[in-house]
């Protein structure tokens, strides 16, 4: 007799598109063979929790038909390729999304195990090497990710990633990216050489050369990554010890030609947009949020997942999935708006969701995640009904502070960038962090070290009401702390800890 195991899949989607069929397919899946929900990563994708172990080929089966995968979703590869959300909103994010799918399917490892042992395919015997021109016999020194994002919007946190491309576009040409390196979160609590950081921009490559330029900095980091520490192994950590100067000149050398000079680029949030928003098809796309991308009936009457069915009966347009855990319905024309807001109401899936509610994202952690020292999506809500009150008395109930939460110090929900980030230390207790711009253009600090809940708004309250009354016009609250010297202000990984 074995224990009674249960997995956690994770699907890859890139760029986060799926078909209202697929959005069925999906749906189903999660009841016949997983806990019933699904959850929204913040890699714009979906994860199943409990899926037990007689069920997974099945499993794997059902996602196979519905045209999707898992393959390279985790491992030390290159994960889900990110970014800015729907295809549908212009020529530019067609295009920037149609890269992010290239971009994907030309890293994705070259082996056929995945099809052998879970969809049946018979086993063809070769060299590993032969297989994989790209990672060769022992892939990466670690995890390696990619983001795009269309400004201004930087919903992707392009500098949370070990490379960031960043769209210049105008008219809805697309002339280009400016290329960043050496981005990451994660770090461990009280080891100091470990930290997130925020990549630097080293040039800029024409959409032809996305591509190749990914690859090249995934060959630097293959080659050059530290296999003999997992928590020194990031891209973030080849780019300290070397520079980036070598960096980018290493890229160079196996690109066989300079990166041109990077040009100037301006984000004003890393929030999504909610509601009704035209694209320049004129369709329509609402923005729907997702409280920590969790898709289930809620005791309190929010039907998202039997409203996003019903939803995804009548729709003849995708959903697009968001990297802040949310999701987009996408493409509705004029003349059906009606009949999918008469769904959301009717399904509770809007309600009177506060700015700072909408600005907030926690990771899984418990019961699930075997690497939590401290709730998070589990918590977080109920953290916000008391914020939202703290807010409210100070006179800020409409004001957006990104508000993230992770379970430990992995950085899942990207706490590093937010302007308030909680950090799980022990059960009911996180660092307290502050000081993350509104754009995910700098991170955070440590404030205040393994505090409960009445310390937390004991320490925030009095910040608000200072905010409040002093802040200057337009002024953030990550803007405010660093203005009035609460917390100082982070750009750089190796200065996080001072
Ligand atoms: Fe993560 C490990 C969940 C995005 C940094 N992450 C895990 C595991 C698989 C725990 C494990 O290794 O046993 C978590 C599964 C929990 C569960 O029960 O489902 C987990 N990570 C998640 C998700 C689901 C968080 C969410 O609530 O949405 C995100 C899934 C992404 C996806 O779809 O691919 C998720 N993880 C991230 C991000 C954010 C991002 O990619 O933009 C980060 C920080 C960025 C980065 O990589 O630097 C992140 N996860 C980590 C780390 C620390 C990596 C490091 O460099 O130190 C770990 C631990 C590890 O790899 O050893 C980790
Ligand atoms: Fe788990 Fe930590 Fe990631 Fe949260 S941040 S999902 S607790 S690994």
């Amino acid at each position: 007799l074995e224990p009674l195991y249960s997995f956690m899949v994770r699907l890859r989607i890139p760029g986060g598109l799926v078909s209202a069929q697929q959005w069925l397919t999906l749906d189903d899946i999660a009841s016949r063979y997983a806990n019933g929900t699904l959850r929204i990563t913040t890699r714009q994708t979906f994860q199943y929790h409990g899926v037990l172990k007689e069920n997974l080929r099945s499993h794997l089966q059902a996602i196979d038909e519905a045209m999707l995968d898992t393959i390279a979703a985790c491992g030390d590869v290159n994960r889900n390729v990110i970014c800015t959300a729907n295809p549908h909103r212009s020529t530019t994010h067609r295009r920037v999304f149609e890269l992010a799918q290239e971009l994907s399917a030309h890293l994705l490892p070259r082996s056929r195990a995945y099809h052998e042992i879970f969809l049946g395919e018979e086993r063809v015997a070769g060299g590993e090497e032969e297989q994989e021109p790209l990672y060769t016999k022992h892939y990466l020194s670690r995890k390696f990710k990619i983001a795009l994002a269309i400004p201004p919007e930087n919903d992707v946190d392009v500098f949370a990633h070990d490379v960031g491309f960043i769209a210049d576009s105008e008219g809805g040409e697309l002339r280009g990216f400016t290329v960043c390196i050496g981005g990451g979160m994660g770090m461990t609590h009280g080891e100091p050489a470990t930290f997130p950081r925020l990549s630097d921009v080293v040039g800029y490559c024409t959409p032809d050369q996305v591509v190749e330029v990914a690859e090249a900095i995934m060959l630097v980091q293959r080659d050059n990554g530290d296999r003999h520490d997992r928590k020194h192994a990031r891209t973030k950590y080849t780019v300290e010890d070397h520079g980036i100067a070598w960096f980018r000149a290493e890229v160079e050398k196996q690109l066989g030609y300079s990166l041109s000079e990077p040009h100037d680029f301006h984000f004003d949030s890393n929030r999504d947009r909610y509601g009704w928003h035209q694209g320049d098809n004129g369709n329509w796309h609402f923005g729907l949020f997702v409280e920590n991308g969790r898709i289930a009936d809620f005791d309190n009457g929010m039907q998202l997942l039997t409203g996003m069915r019903e939803i995804a009966r009548i729709h003849d347009g995708d959903i697009a999935l968001t990297t802040n855990q949310n999701l987009i319905i996408t493409n509705v024309a004029d003349d059906k708006r009606d009949d999918i807001m008469a769904l959301i109401d009717k399904y509770h899936m809007v309600k009177n969701v506060s700015a700072l509610r909408q600005s907030s994202m926690a990771c899984v952690a418990f019961p699930t995640c075997g690497l939590a020292m401290a709730e998070s999506e589990r918590y977080l809500p109920s953290l916000i009904d008391k914020l939202e009150q703290a807010m409210h008395d100070a006179g800020l109930s409409d004001d957006a502070i990104v508000v993230r939460m992770t379970g430990c110090p992995n950085g899942c929900a990207r706490p590093y960038l937010a302007e308030i980030g909680f950090v799980g230390k022990a059960p009911g207790r996180y660092n307290l962090y502050l000081g993350g711009s509104f754009t995910g253009r700098r991170l955070n600090k440590l404030y205040r070290e393994t505090i409960d809940e009445d310390t937390i708004l004991e320490e925030l309250t009095p910040l608000l009401q200072r905010f409040a009354r002093e802040r200057i016009e337009g002024e953030s609250f990550g803007d405010f702390v660093i203005r009035k010297e609460i917390i100082a202000a982070t750009t750089a990984g190796r200065h996080f800890h001072d």
